[in-house]
């Protein structure tokens, strides 16, 4: 696989790491409002929506491991590495497992590859370079391309509407009508 795009990756993760933990008290560590502003700033609300408290309480306190009020750098990418650690034989196969992993239903029906037709764009999250490190990453999809990911992140994207709620279970309150 390429070093260029794993270290690519994590100068990304590193950086936005740095932009939120630096802005109160400790600077090495997120405290709970800055992971809060990470996630809805940096990662579109992925992760569960991060306005809800008690989604964003679930998910401080899932990665703050060692349980000590904040969320320092190692803690942090532990998450990441999970997610693109995640496997997969395809390329289908492994975005898919990324992509349920990260998003419930009701998010990723708000948003399309290039954000088209009133979605959100979900290109332009740090996320999508996050999916894209996972695929390099992964030994059995390491030689696909920049397009072949978009390809198998949109299709993905545009499967979203045909399924079923499978991580309703996660949502603190159930979106209707969407
Ligand atoms: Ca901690």
């Amino acid at each position: 696989m390429s070093i260029t795009d794993l270290q690519k990756g994590m100068a990304t993760l590193i950086t936005v790491f740095h932009k939120y933990s630096g802005k109160e008290g400790d600077k090495t560590t997120l405290s709970k409002g800055e992971l809060k502003e990470l996630l809805s700033t940096e990662l579109g609300d992925i992760l569960g929506k991060s306005s809800d408290k008690a989604a964003l309480d679930k998910i401080f306190k899932d990665l703050d491991a060692n349980a000590d009020g904040t969320v320092d750098f190692q803690e942090y990418i532990t998450l990441v590495a999970a997610v693109t650690d995640i496997g997969g034989a395809t390329v289908d196969e492994a975005t898919k497992r990324m992509m349920t992993f990260l998003l419930d239903h009701a998010l990723s029906r708000q948003y399309n590859f290039l954000g088209r037709n009133g979605k959100r764009e979900f290109k332009a999250l740090k996320l999508y370079e996050v999916i894209y490190g996972g695929l390099k990453k992964n030994a059995m999809t390491s030689q696909i391309t920049r397009k072949d990911a978009e390809k198998a992140v949109s299709k993905w994207l545009i499967g979203a509407r045909d399924r079923g709620g499978n991580r309703q279970a996660r949502q603190a309150t159930p979106q209707q009508g969407l």
